[in-house]
């Protein structure tokens, strides 16, 4: 959504961050109102409804004193607008894609690095484990308290102009890539030419040719139309960078101890609850898109693993990243 045509949305975002902006600046010591949460999809995605659900738990548990107001599908913004709000107060919690935390925590920049994950299993686990709860701790100080993550499936190439079998098929293209110098540089070490830009821009991009294709999972590729520009969706599954869902340090510091152990525990919930949801997405999306046409192939991808490993030397720069590798490597790669 642009923010250039219809006034309706605009309205609504500055009377959102108004309200929210309002409280920041007073340093109300309570909150008494909804907390507001921005999501990137739409209403029915499983990350919106996921952090719904957590609100109803919320409003259980507190007897109506918490509760969440999800704004879906991109109208307060996109994730590194409606982060830089989220840091400043002006939101409450935010669910986005790690990605657009690596240029701030680079630590985050572990769960993005290619071929990581060797199952779903494994990416579960290092999400749930202490690895997962070591990088959510690490965004602290950047003003932002991590919640949980959830599931975003893996992530794969698609594009205008045909099947991408191996590295050599990427020369030449330009593929949007979410606002993170990780999905930069690994567009890059795969051959082809990174273009950063928001979510809800891509469809334009695609349809007028700014972009030939872009990267992300199913559910994403399905919900934001990008199959009807993009229809060659190459199986690289690169990627596994979870979605997080995070809290302004601003507004937990108003929280009682009390609220605050109920709110880790809503979240903590609401993961389960969340993979209920993706599980059955993720195959309904798949199956619907290859029963519209969607060329899906298979591809190298031992290849473009090869092709990608500089990004590894090059995001993971420390003693503690190393660390954190190999502790995630340790969980196993296996399923279960
Ligand atoms: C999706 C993710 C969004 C957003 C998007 C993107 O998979 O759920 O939060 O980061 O990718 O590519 O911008």
């Amino acid at each position: 959504m642009t923010w250039t045509s219809g006034r309706g949305p605009i309205l609504q975002r500055r009377a959102v961050l108004a309200a929210g902006g309002a409280l920041a600046v007073a340093g109300c010591d309570q909150v008494e109102r909804p907390l507001f949460s921005a999501d990137t999809h739409s209403k029915g995605y499983p990350t919106v409804k996921a952090v719904e659900a957590m609100g109803k738990l919320l409003e259980d548990r507190t007897n109506g004193e918490l509760s969440i107001r999800v704004y879906a599908g991109g109208q307060l913004g996109s994730e590194p607008d409606t982060l830089e709000i989220t840091i400043f107060g002006g939101l409450d919690m935010n669910r986005v894609n790690l990605a657009p935390l690596t240029p701030i925590a680079p630590v985050t920049a572990i769960l993005s690095l290619p071929f990581i994950f060797g199952s779903v299993g494994h990416a579960r686990r290092t999400f749930d484990g202490a690895p997962g709860r070591a990088i959510l701790d690490a965004i602290e100080p950047m003003g932002l308290i991590g919640l949980c993550y959830y599931d975003s499936g893996a992530r794969s190439f698609y594009n205008r102009r045909g099947p991408l079998e191996t590295p050599a098929d990427m020369r030449g293209l330009k593929l949007r890539v979410p606002t993170s110098d990780v999905f930069v540089s690994m567009v890059g070490a795969a051959g082809a030419n990174a273009t950063p830009m928001p979510l809800g821009e891509v469809y334009q991009a695609l349809l007028q040719g700014v972009v030939d294709g872009a990267e992300n999972n199913w559910p994403s590729y399905e919900s934001m139309r990008h199959h009807e520009v993009a229809p060659y969706y190459s199986l690289t599954e690169h990627v596994m960078a979870p979605e997080v869902l995070v809290m302004s340090a601003r507004t937990w510091r108003k929280l009682t101890p009390e609220l605050r152990d109920i709110v880790m525990g809503a979240a903590r919930e609401s993961v389960g609850i969340m993979r209920g949801f993706w599980d059955e997405r993720e195959i309904a999306a798949r199956e619907r898109l290859t029963a519209q046409g969607v060329k899906v192939n298979a591809v190298d991808r031992a290849a473009f693993a090869k092709a990608m490993e500089p990004v590894w030397d090059r995001f993971v720069r420390t003693p503690e990243m190393r660390r954190l590798v190999e502790d995630v490597r340790n969980l196993g790669t296996a399923d279960a």
